[in-house]
């Protein structure tokens, strides 16, 4: 009787449901770095060295740690390319009879993973993911009924059934959210500390070449790289977070600042996403932090929130709608991706910034991607599948299940409001408070049209406009369409006419 213990790249976890239980004898575990992974969307080169480094580095502990083993590089020349082949394979070569299996973080590998009991005529039995703090019963329990999904109530319960950030049964201070005092601009004379950094080792290096050779026409840059790739390095990053960062979390939150990407924030998806870290400990250590006097409750109560809320809504909110929420187009949205998604090359600098960071980094913060990034894709009406497969593309912390919901749902407002009360989107004068991206731009932020406006500000009215019948009856957005009812037709066709521009320039591949 032998058993097979399949561990993918976003499954680093000791804790790992398909590693319990593992007998020493006779189990084997089985990691592979496979090109139909690697490759069916064109992953960032820098996520692509993060994940093998960090598999190859978690490998070696297992067998550290006495497991038997088989760890497939990707350019092994018996590499068989496919997840299932490499387990076919070693379901024949030790003769398994039983093949165990984490839950994973994509649709698309689920439906496969469902084959593989009658295709192998083997019996496949696949865990549950219990990394996360609510399980995909629990969220569909809670879903279950209700209209509106709001965040804001799943995270109550989930604060009262973990009792994080308790005072008996009542959140600590009185008040479950204290969002309204974290949207600060960063004062001039701030300079957020450095982020952690780690020197690649020689299975770093060895990848990073290997990278470069087999990667080469992806997109993102690789050099700089200084991930962490094992758990004892996550942890540092995590302590640092909560040392340096946490303090100012709440309160710089939402600001972008030119050349600071990584501002106050965690840099811990990447960790908490491939398994290096859990969320379980990440809250309690932020937790204790604010208990010990050291962080106070408007960064803590707010970085718990993304983690303990975001993070596992998104999740539940995937596997509850998928897999039909991949095809959602609430607004039609029909345009193609601008070219300078890929290659940065705009004049509209805020936009410029947070790509080339991208670029650089396989990383942009919360803000970045949502209010600059994502608010454009939505003012420009690009269409959802694009969009969601450069996120997926671009971010080293990047899966289906987390991307998907926070593309369709938050950014694009593509499922009518499932994940999002109304559409996030903003004109150039919110990005002007927000930044300082403003200040060193092509454009005019104070001007409304014109060639040399902002393209935020004509585009912003433009999406009201196109979208009336759909989003005219938002209660929501009912102060933007009086200002857009009351506006004089001429002032209508200046803005019709500036937008029909600038998508004409997009269309044409012109520098906008
Ligand atoms: P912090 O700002 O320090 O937040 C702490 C943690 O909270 C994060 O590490 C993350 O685990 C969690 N978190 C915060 N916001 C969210 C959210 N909206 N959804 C889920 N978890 C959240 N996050 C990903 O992990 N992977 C993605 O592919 C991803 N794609 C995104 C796409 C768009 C369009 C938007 C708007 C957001 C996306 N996010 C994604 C959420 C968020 O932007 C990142 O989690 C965050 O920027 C990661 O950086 P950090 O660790 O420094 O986060
Ligand atoms: C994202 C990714 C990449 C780049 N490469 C691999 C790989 O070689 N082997 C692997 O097991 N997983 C990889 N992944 C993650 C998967 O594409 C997928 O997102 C998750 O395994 C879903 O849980
Ligand atoms: Fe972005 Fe407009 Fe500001 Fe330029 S002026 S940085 S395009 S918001």
């Amino acid at each position: 009787m032998a058993t097979l213990r399949l561990i993918l790249a976003d499954q680093l976890s000791h804790s790992l449901a398909s590693l319990q239980d593992y007998d020493l004898e006779n189990d084997w575990v089985l990691m592979a770095e496979v090109r139909t992974e690697a490759s069916y969307v064109k992953h960032h080169k820098k996520k692509i060295a993060f994940l093998f480094s960090a598999m190859r580095h978690f490998a070696k502990e297992l067998t550290d740690h006495g497991h038997k083993l088989v760890y497939r590089q990707y350019d092994d020349k018996h590499n068989q390319g496919s997840l299932k082949a490499e387990v076919e394979l070693l379901c024949k070569k030790q003769s398994i009879d039983r093949i165990v299996l984490t839950h994973p973080g994509e649709y698309r590998v689920l439906a496969d993973m469902k084959t593989w009991q009658d295709n192998l005529g083997i019996e496949v039995e696949i865990r549950e993911d219990d990394r996360f703090l609510a399980s995909l019963s629990e969220f569909a329990d809670w879903a279950k009924d209700r209209k509106q999904l709001r965040m804001e109530f799943f995270y109550r319960e989930m604060r009262k059934a973990w009792h994080f950030l308790m005072d008996g049964d009542k959140p600590v201070g009185d008040k479950w959210n204290y969002d309204s005092a974290n949207r600060k601009a960063l004062p001039k004379d701030m300079s957020p500390p450095k982020p952690t950094m780690f020197e690649p080792d020689s299975i770093t290096q060895d990848v990073i070449k290997l990278v470069s050779t087999e990667f080469a026409d992806h997109f993102g840059e690789l050099d700089k790289f200084h991930f962490a790739v094992t758990r004892e390095q996550a942890l540092v990053v995590l302590q640092e977070f909560i040392e340096q960062r946490l303090i100012n979390f709440g309160d710089y939150q939402d600001a972008m600042v030119e050349g600071e990407p990584w501002m106050y924030h965690s840099h811990i998806s990447f960790y908490l996403n491939c398994g290096l870290l859990t969320p379980k400990e990440v809250i309690e250590q932020a937790e204790y932090a604010y208990r010990k006097g050291d962080a106070p409750l408007n960064a803590t109560e707010g970085f718990i929130r993304q983690v303990l809320g975001w993070r596992e809504y998104v999740r539940g909110l995937y596997w509850l709608k998928m897999p039909g929420y991949k095809d959602e187009n609430f607004l039609e949205a029909k345009g193609s991706l601008p070219k300078f998604f890929w290659d940065t090359h705009t004049q509209m600098n805020c936009l410029h910034q947070c790509i080339k960071e991208t670029s650089e980094n396989a990383y942009a913060h919360h803000i970045q991607r949502l209010m600059i990034i994502g608010n454009f894709a939505l003012l420009a009406g690009l269409h959802p599948d694009e969009v969601n497969e450069w996120y997926l593309i671009v971010y080293a912390d990047a899966y289906e299940w987390v991307e998907m919901p926070n593309v369709t749902g938050m950014i694009l407002f593509a499922d009518g409001g499932l994940l999002a009360s109304k559409p996030y989107a903003a004109s150039g004068s919110y990005i002007n408070k927000m930044s300082n991206y403003c200040q060193n731009c092509h454009y005019s932020v104070k001007e409304k049209n014109g060639a040399q406006a902002c393209p935020f500000n004509y585009l912003y009215w433009d999406f009201l406009d196109r979208n009336k019948e759909k989003l005219g009856n938002n209660p929501r957005l009912g102060m933007p369409y009086r200002t857009l009812n009351n506006m004089s037709d001429e002032k209508r066709q200046t803005i019709q006419r500036d937008s029909q521009v600038f998508f004409k320039a997009l269309e044409q591949d012109e520098k906008v």
